[in-house]
């Protein structure tokens, strides 16, 4: 049988060309910027930074905050609730704009915050780390010049649903300096006896995915085939991860999963802004 064109074409063809996915965790002390960098251009799926906070930082906070206020993310948005401390911006988007209440909220929330820690405040310790390894400005993200809140605590039980976050697609225009890769970070400062891990896929949110929406997440079925990280936190660990990859957190029975949370976003004019 005489080969038509196209069998011809696809004949010839031979693979040389290895494509690595580049989806390994790299373990940093103290963190580096060739770190945060692969990370936000996606040739990276993790940092890990041990001991951010001392184990007995972190045993010092969870009881500093015991008095401490906890809401929950809005329920109408978000069930079971999630318990945390201090607001998040997604729970303040309204019609193109951040709702009045935020700005109340973060200003209350920041007080509290002082009060709780008093001197010694460890999220000027995370920023510290992370602008030492940063060649840039680290600040508060803004809008309309104000400053968001940041280092939001959030005890997560986990959620087999996975979810992204990616501020820009959500909430478009909204920030004074535009991400062009929104990072997630964590510090984990309680850790439960079992499950709890961070699981992070290789793979981004696509329209198509909607169909397999579940509430506020999206079905495992989407990533079958993805590469992807489990990561079990250590007590005190910062982790860092692109929140534009699906992730989902393992479900725990026992003990509390804490955590000092923030969103970092890399601008084009090479900021670091963070944000709840
Ligand atoms: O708690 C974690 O490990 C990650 C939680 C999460 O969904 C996020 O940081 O975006
Ligand atoms: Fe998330």
């Amino acid at each position: 049988m005489k080969p038509t064109d196209a069998d011809h074409l696809i004949r010839n063809t031979e693979v040389v060309q290895q494509v690595d996915p580049l989806f390994d965790a790299e373990t940093t002390s103290p963190l580096n910027r060739e770190a945060l960098l692969r990370l936000a251009a996606g040739t990276l799926g993790a940092i890990r930074v041990p001991d951010m906070l001392t184990p007995e930082g972190c045993v010092q906070l969870c009881a500093q905050l015991d008095g401490t206020e906890f809401s929950t993310y809005d329920e109408r948005r978000i069930w079971p609730p999630i318990a945390k401390f201090g607001p998040a911006v997604y729970d303040y988007y309204l019609d193109g704009q951040l709702r009045p209440e935020y700005w109340q909220d973060a200003r209350k929330a920041e007080e509290q915050w002082a009060k709780a820690t008093g001197a010694d405040d460890p999220m000027e310790a995370l920023i510290a780390q992370i602008a030492e390894a940063w060649d840039g400005p680290v600040s508060r993200a803004t809008v309309g010049g104000r400053s968001l809140f940041a280092g939001m605590v959030r005890e997560l039980k986990g959620d087999p649903r996975m979810h992204f976050d990616e501020v820009v697609r959500e909430f478009p225009g909204v920030f004074d300096h535009t991400p062009i890769a929104q990072l997630g970070f964590n510090c984990y400062i309680s850790l439960p006896e079992d499950g709890g891990e961070l699981n992070v896929f290789r793979r981004r949110w696509r329209p198509t995915d909607d169909e397999d929406r579940i509430g506020f997440g999206w079905s495992q079925t989407i990533v079958a085939r993805e590469p992807h990280l489990t990561l079990t936190p250590e007590l005190g660990e910062g982790i860092f991860f692109d929140t534009r990859n699906y992730h989902f957190i393992t479900p725990s029975t026992k003990g509390r999963r804490l955590t000092l949370a923030f969103f970092v976003g890399v601008t084009a004019d090479n900021r670091l802004i963070i944000w709840a």
